[in-house]
């Protein structure tokens, strides 16, 4: 899926335990936005939350790349994620994020509620 310009207060999720999201471009900045692939939302009902819970499955995001800036928001309270059982390769503004084996959550961007996170 390539974007061709920016993602602002926007949702992608897909909550099958085995759902598979290859290549996410995006040609702008991320903003406030979330990505979540076999999660359940949990208890806020949103996708993409700090309180999504990863299913069990063999779900993943193959590779993300944000050619603009990774943000979220300066209130507190709200929360953004890129999140899956794996995640392959997560590329910011040209700053690559370490996503190997095993679990893996990095915070992307200055306001501190921008969260990638993956278990395997
Ligand atoms: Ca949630």
């Amino acid at each position: 899926m390539t974007i061709k310009g920016r993602m602002e207060h926007a949702t992608l999720f897909n909550a099958d335990a085995n759902a598979n999201v290859g290549k996410v471009v995006v040609a702008g900045d991320w903003i406030a936005s979330r990505l979540a692939v076999g999660t359940a939302a949990g208890a806020d009902n949103l996708f993409g939350t700090a309180d999504d819970t990863i299913l069990a499955g063999t779900s993943s995001i193959g590779a993300v790349k944000i050619k603009g800036q990774g943000l979220g928001t300066p209130e507190a309270g709200d929360s953004f994620r890129i999140i899956s059982r794996t995640i392959g390769t997560l590329t910011v503004g040209g700053l690559a994020y370490p996503f190997g084996a095993g679990a893996q959550t990095n915070f992307i961007g200055v306001t501190g509620d921008f969260v990638a996170r993956d278990l395997a």
